[in-house]
């Protein structure tokens, strides 16, 4: 699709994972999803912002909240939608779910449900890429919470030491959970980031595709010339349940009005005519995979043990 300008395409890309993931909202009631979703509804932004500029063969690893990145990525709708359907046809043979997506022909590396497991996986990845000399970026995403994990520390360490290209990107929604991080950390997270050398960024407006495109675009271009590791943290608000296609205000942990400030700042809610003017053809791709996806087969009792070792 060609767009008039940089913030209609990143609107596009934004406003599609925001439908995509409405359509699972939709969907969930049905028991056809089958595995747990962690969405990012809130926080597209970031995912595409991050992802604009990257080439097929850089790599991110992302965490379990990966549904954005694996679209901002390119990755398959079809397959997509196959995938948490449990299906045969997934990206990852209906083996993966919501939680495990992995789409390694897009540069989107496996997904994991353990906190903070795949920040050490890009730093391995990266110390691969020095090593053989490879033109890549690698980059690391990952909530607030995994920066209370020893290993996100460990690999912050490792890759300033070892100089290795890779940028971290920490998601900062101020939740693990339902614990919000002015109860878990004595820091700002990017501030104390930098204790381990490398140059730290902030973006407090998570919500603004430009904003985010042009606070991360420049990390890209100087990965490329220097290979040289780089952090960001951007802030962003994740307005549904840590797990699960609801809101969950009653869970008494955080107030709506900080969700209502959120939204009124969110392009993917006040852009009427744009939405106007992009909804209508993605609400058709996105019946298409769905359709896709129910009429796929399951996965067979042989296909059990591939892909595993
Ligand atoms: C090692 C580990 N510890 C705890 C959990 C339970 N857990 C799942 S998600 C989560 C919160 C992580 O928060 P954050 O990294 O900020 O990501 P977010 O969900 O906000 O995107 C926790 C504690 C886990 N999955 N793995
Ligand atoms: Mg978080």
């Amino acid at each position: 699709m060609k767009f008039d300008n940089l913030y209609e395409e990143l609107f596009y890309k934004s406003l599609r994972i925001r439908l995509i993931e409405k359509k699972i909202i939709e969907l969930y009631p049905t028991d056809k999803i089958q595995s747990p979703v962690h969405l990012s509804i809130g926080q597209e932004a970031v995912a595409v912002g991050v992802c604009q500029e990257l080439k097929t063969t850089d790599l991110i690893f992302p965490n379990y909240r990966g549904h954005a990145y694996y679209l901002a990525r390119g990755g398959n709708l079809k397959e997509f939608f196959a995938e948490i359907y449990g299906k045969r046809t997934g990206c990852c043979r209906g083996k993966g779910g919501s939680m495990h997506l992995a789409g390694p022909e897009i540069g989107f590396m496996g997904a994991s449900a353990i906190v903070a497991s795949t920040i050490p996986h890009a730093v391995g990845a990266a110390m691969a890429a020095r090593k053989l000399k490879k033109d890549q970026i690698i980059i690391a995403v990952f909530g607030d919470g995994a920066t209370d994990e020893g290993v996100y520390h460990e690999s912050l360490n490792f890759a300033s030491l070892h100089k290795l290209p890779v940028i971290f990107v920490c998601e900062n929604n101020d939740l693990a959970v339902h614990t919000h991080t002015s109860t878990r950390q004595a820091y700002k997270i990017f501030e104390h980031a930098a204790v381990y050398g490398l140059p730290t960024h902030y973006c407090e407006e998570g919500y603004d595709i430009i904003k985010v495109h042009e606070a991360f675009s420049p990390l890209v271009a100087e990965a490329r010339i220097t290979k040289l590791p780089q952090y960001i943290e951007i802030k962003t608000c994740r307005y549904l349940e840590h797990v699960g296609v609801n809101e969950d205000y009653d869970a008494g942990y955080r107030s709506v009005s900080e969700i209502e400030e959120w939204k009124r700042k969110d392009p993917l809610i006040i852009e009427k005519e744009l939405i106007d003017k992009y909804q209508t053809t993605i609400l058709a791709e996105i019946e298409d995979a769905v359709m896709f996806a129910e009429n796929s087969p399951w996965p067979l009792l042989e296909d059990l043990l591939t892909d595993v070792i």
